[in-house]
């Protein structure tokens, strides 16, 4: 049998940070390559083998994979929403010829499997707002999420045409203090314990009541080696799961983080991201994805704000 050799793009995100470190310990150092456009991070340094890579260079990429003896591919690299809504062509650019480049290699190459993540924001306005299901009416209404709404379906179609063993989730809104988010709407979800910690007040981009599917990245991050290490004939979904774990408002995160800090105070100015905000649905329902393959989340919304201050504060942030 072939050893594993896993290539992540995008390692130097906020997802790609902990999962990079999260497959190290799984399958070892040296058999995780962490790759990105931008200076490897910090936390990854000296922890196995980095190497300078932009997924729109397929050609690279190519190299790469064959002489790194890749045999998985996790692909991080996106634009999300609230960038995307600044530069629109160059999101759906990004996002869709970066997964192609994935897709044609992975078939030409016969890799065993490609994780690509979708996100809540293939959901639009037309959704169901509670406990949105698997399947219902998707119309999205960014660029961000019209592109990973797209890419769903290229991910079936490489499944169901060319037999590639490509998984996804659509994470939601997803919560660490490991390395910074990269441009989404739940930024104010991060953002929050930063300016609780430092300056006991915070300025919310987002209405107080406005609900939205957030998880922790402890959990994301074990829904995904989850899926990934889920036997092939129990996946039903070959476009991409819903998971779910907590919904919020910035009015209850604000309340929960006032029991450790008491005189933090928030107050509201909504932005253009309030409209994107508005769009998607406020909270998930993720039967198929724990009927599938078990996925079960760990952290409710007083055990993240817990364990996110105490470690910002360990950082001395
Ligand atoms: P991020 O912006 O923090 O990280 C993306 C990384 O990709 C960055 O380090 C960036 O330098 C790199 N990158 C950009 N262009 C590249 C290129 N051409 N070649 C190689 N690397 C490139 O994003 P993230 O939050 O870690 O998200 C990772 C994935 O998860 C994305 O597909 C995103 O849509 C999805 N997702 C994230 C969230 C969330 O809350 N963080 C929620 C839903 C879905
Ligand atoms: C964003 O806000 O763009 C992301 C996401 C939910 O995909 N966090």
């Amino acid at each position: 049998m072939t050893k594993d050799k896993i290539l992540v793009i995008g390692a130097s995100g906020q997802i790609g940070v902990e999962l990079t470190l999260a497959l190290r310990k799984l399958y070892g150092n040296s058999n995780v390559v962490a790759s990105d456009l931008r200076e490897e991070n910090e936390l990854l340094k000296g922890s196995g083998p980095y190497v300078s890579l932009d997924v729109m260079n397929k050609e690279m990429l190519h190299v790469q994979v064959i002489r790194q003896n890749i045999t998985q591919i996790y692909l991080l690299a996106a634009i999300l929403s609230a960038t995307g809504e600044k530069n629109p062509g160059l999101a759906w650019h990004l996002n869709m010829q970066g997964l192609l480049n994935v897709l044609d290699i992975a078939r030409e190459e016969k890799l065993k499997k490609v994780y690509w993540p979708s996100s809540i924001a293939v959901f639009g306005p037309t959704s169901p707002k509670i406990n949105c299901p698997q399947q219902t009416i998707i119309e999205p209404i960014t660029v961000y999420g019209i592109s990973k709404y797209a890419g769903e379906f290229w991910c079936n179609y490489y499944h169901q045409r060319f037999g590639v063993d490509v998984r996804s989730i659509r994470y939601p809104g997803l919560i660490s203090y490991k390395s910074a988010p990269g441009g989404g709407t739940t930024d104010y979800a991060i953002e929050i314990f930063h300016e609780a910690l430092e300056n006991k007040q915070y300025k919310c981009f987002l209405k107080e009541d406005t609900y939205l599917p957030m998880m922790y990245m402890p959990d994301a991050i074990s829904a995904t080696i989850g899926l990934m290490e889920a036997p092939a004939d129990k996946l039903t979904v070959h476009t991409s799961y819903n998971i779910s774990a907590i919904s919020f408002s910035p009015k209850e995160i604000a309340a929960e983080i006032k029991k450790h800090i008491p005189d933090f105070k928030i107050t509201y100015a909504p932005d253009y991201r309030q409209k994107i905000a508005d769009s998607w649905p406020q909270s998930i329902d993720d039967s198929v994805a724990k009927k599938d393959w078990g996925w079960k989340p760990e952290y409710n919304l007083s055990l993240m704000t817990e364990d996110m201050l105490a470690n910002l504060n360990n950082k001395g942030q």
